[in-house]
Formats: C-alpha cells, structure tokens, sequence
C-alpha cells in the first residue's frame, strides 16, 4: 500500500522553543494540548544518546508529554562519534510493539515522525528512573512480577513459536539494527576484555582488570556469549533492559528506551535486568554501612531475581507452547529450552556487570560512590560476581543455584593477586 506522506521535512534538532511549535502543529496531540494555549518545554535528557524534551500545558502540568529525538551522534561523546538517526525508527517500531502486547508496562507512543527521527510519548511523570530508586534503597514492590510478565509476553510473543516461521523471518528484517548492535558488540563483548582507550576505570582498580582481562578462560566463554548474542535470533528484545530503562513507583512499572531492539537471545534481556539488581547489590556493600538494612535491601533484590524468573518462566512456557496441539515441542525440549535461557541470563548478566565497572558506559550505583575507597570495593565485587556467572553459568539450573553463584562473590579490593 502507498502511503501518502507530505514532502519530507529536513532534519533538524529541536530546542525548547522549537519542540513547543512542533507539538502545537501535530493533529495527533490535539487531545492533550488545546490550541494556542501557553506550553512550557524542558529538555531532561541525561542518558548517553538523546534529546529528551518534557513539554507540559502551563495551566494544568498533567496534561504532558515526552519528545524524545535522535540526535545524529552519540552525546556521550560528541559528534566525533557519528550514529544513525534510524535508531527511533527501530526504537518506534518496537514501542508500538509493546503498546500491544503488554500496554500496562510500556508508555503510550501518540505519534514518530520519520523524517525528524522523533517519537511523542506518554510523560510518565508519576514514576522515577528505578536506578535513582535502588540506589536509595527504596523497594518496589510489583516490579518483580511485572518485570517477569514483561519479559515472558515481550519476548515468547516474537518467537518462532508464537509468529510461525515466515512471519518471524519478516520480523527479523524488519528490526535489523546494525548499528547499535554494533555498540553492544563492542561495550559489552570486546572493549572490556582488552586494553583499549574506551575503557573508563579508576586507576585503584587496575591490577583486577588486568588479571580479569589475562584470565583466558574467561575470554573464552564472553567469545562464547558475543556469538550467541550476533547469531541467535530467539525473539525481539528489548536490547538494553538496564534499570535506568525501567521506571516505577510503589504501584506500576513501565518499560522505555528500546532503542537497542532486534532478534537476539531472550537471555540477554532476562541477563540485563539480573546483572543489574546484581550491580546494585555490590554498590549496597559500601552504600549501606548498617548491616540490617543491608541484608533487607539485598533480600530484596535478589527475592526480586527470584520471583521474576519465576513468574517469566510460567508464562513464558504458557504462552510459547500453549498452541503446540502435535506435541512438536516435548516437555523435556521445553525443559532444555528455558534451563538453556537460564544459563544464558546468568552469563548475560555477568557480561552486563564487568562492562559497566570496565568500559566505556558506566552506571551511577558504583560510579556515583564518592569515596574512591568504597568505589573501588564495590567495583571489586561487580566484577567478581560478574566473572562467577559468566564461568560457572554452565552449572546453572534453577534460579537459586544462580543467586548462590552471585552472592558468594566477595571484593577482592585491595588487590592481592
Ligand atoms: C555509547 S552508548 C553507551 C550505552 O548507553 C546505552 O544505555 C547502552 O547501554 C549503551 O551501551
Ligand atoms: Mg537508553
């Protein structure tokens, strides 16, 4: 079918003026802004890509939402290191996916204009960054079984299973997205394991990366986890399930950010959100002095691991296999299939933890911890956790054997050899 688009506006980045022009001008946003009324914009980017613009009706700031715009470069880092703006098509593509699939946890997308490489979403102005939340050890208590139901609808809903075969194939194509799974290739899988300009570490804590990186066993199976995460295209994930891309509070949860999308392994979303309920764990040994509130904090997260592997497990298998009337998927196949995702999620998420204390991105639970001291010792204990899962993943067969894995780790800072 031909879709009748108006002659292609030119690229542009928008400002806080100019993104109140373009919402007043866009038939889609007519329901939450009334004509020439008073609109204010704020620009609350603070990831590593976009332009993120709030934009509220002066009178009645509940009336609100997100612009959120590609900018041709990473801003990390500067226009020294071009991206493709295609990446809010990818990202668009996969919002609208899960407006259907799981809209109690995904924002509402009103419109994406592909030719300013932008989306207008729901404001989630009730809910806070879950990283933001962790850090100051406030506990949330549906995230669990909602992060579970997340994963288990998001993901057995694009396999094979659930699409058939041609349709996945069509699907696969559709979210081809090269060059972001290029930055994951590279952060996650490569960066990290050599020396290299983008690491970004302190200086304490050299003598752990360089045994870490020398530990040739170790370089063997991320070689291992990089293959399957480029050649094993289970379903649509999510792609870069951090918990600065969950956002809560006491009684909802909501994915964004899905910037990263494509055909990938179900246990590199499951991992990303392990490793970091994992990263905050570590950053709690020197957070939290008090030793109760330690323990109840760390009780938490992992009963949180716990209860969403569980609850994504049940459902998963519900919903993959629930149409398999010629019994093509026997249950001991189905048993292999979901221990096999297990081992790849404890991997997963140890490569999660060692890229963010190594490489380039790192995240505010260690990085955020003033006293180089205390960094350097909760630094320590990612890394280590991280290099027990990644290596002992293969020995993993229920979701507490992998919490005992993880929390037997300990700092190893100051370095002994
Ligand atoms: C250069 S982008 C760095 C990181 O930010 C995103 O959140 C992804 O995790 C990416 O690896
Ligand atoms: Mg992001």
């Amino acid at each position: 079918m031909m879709v009748d688009r108006e002659i292609a506006t030119p690229y542009y980045a928008l400002d806080t003026e100019t993104v109140i022009d373009y919402v007043r001008g866009r038939s889609e946003l007519t329901s939450v802004f009334h004509a020439d009324e008073p609109i204010e914009a704020v620009e609350v980017g603070d990831g590593n890509l976009n332009l993120v613009f709030k934009v509220s009706a002066l009178a009645d700031p509940q009336r609100t939402v997100v612009v959120k715009q590609a900018l041709p470069y990473v801003r990390l880092v500067g226009e020294s290191w071009p991206l493709s703006t295609d990446r809010a098509r990818l990202e668009a593509q996969s919002l609208q996916l899960q407006n259907q699939l799981v809209p109690e946890y995904s924002p509402h997308l009103y419109l994406y204009d592909p030719d300013l490489y932008l989306m207008v979403m729901q404001n989630l102005n009730k809910h806070i960054i879950m990283r933001q939340g962790l850090i100051n050890r406030i506990q949330y208590p549906h995230f669990p079984e909602d992060i579970g139901h997340f994963l288990a609808r998001t993901l057995a809903q694009t396999t094979d299973f659930v699409l058939g075969y041609q349709e996945k194939k069509d699907e696969v194509a559709r979210f081809i997205n090269r060059e972001m799974c290029k930055i994951s290739e590279d952060l996650i899988f490569t960066e990290p394991y050599r020396k290299d300009d983008q690491n970004l570490y302190h200086a304490e804590l050299e003598p752990q990366v360089l045994a870490l990186q020398s530990d040739e066993s170790l370089r063997v199976e991320v070689a291992h986890l990089k293959d399957k995460f480029t050649t094993h295209a289970q379903a649509l994930l999510h792609g870069d399930l951090h918990t600065g891309s969950i956002m809560v509070n006491q009684s909802d949860t909501y994915v964004i950010d899905s910037e990263f999308a494509f055909y990938g392994p179900i246990g590199f979303d499951v991992g990303a959100v392990i490793g970091n309920l994992l990263l905050s764990y570590a950053a709690h040994e020197v957070r939290t002095q008090e030793e109760v509130h330690r323990a109840d904090f760390r009780r938490y997260l992992t009963d949180s691991i716990i209860t969403l592997w569980t609850v994504f497990e049940r459902e998963f298998a519900h919903l993959a296999w629930e149409n398999d009337n010629l019994h093509a998927f026997p249950e001991a196949y189905r048993r292999d299939y979901l221990r096999s995702v297990l081992q790849d999620a404890a991997g997963f998420a140890g490569a999660k933890m060692i890229r963010r204390i190594i490489g380039l991105a790192g995240v505010a639970d260690i990085r955020g911890i003033e006293d180089v001291t205390e960094r350097s010792i909760a630094a320590s204990l990612a890394l280590n956790i991280g290099q027990r899962l990644i290596l002992e993943r293969h020995h993993i067969t229920t979701i507490e054997e992998l919490i005992a894995v993880a929390t037997s780790g300990t700092p190893s800072y100051p370095w002994k050899g």
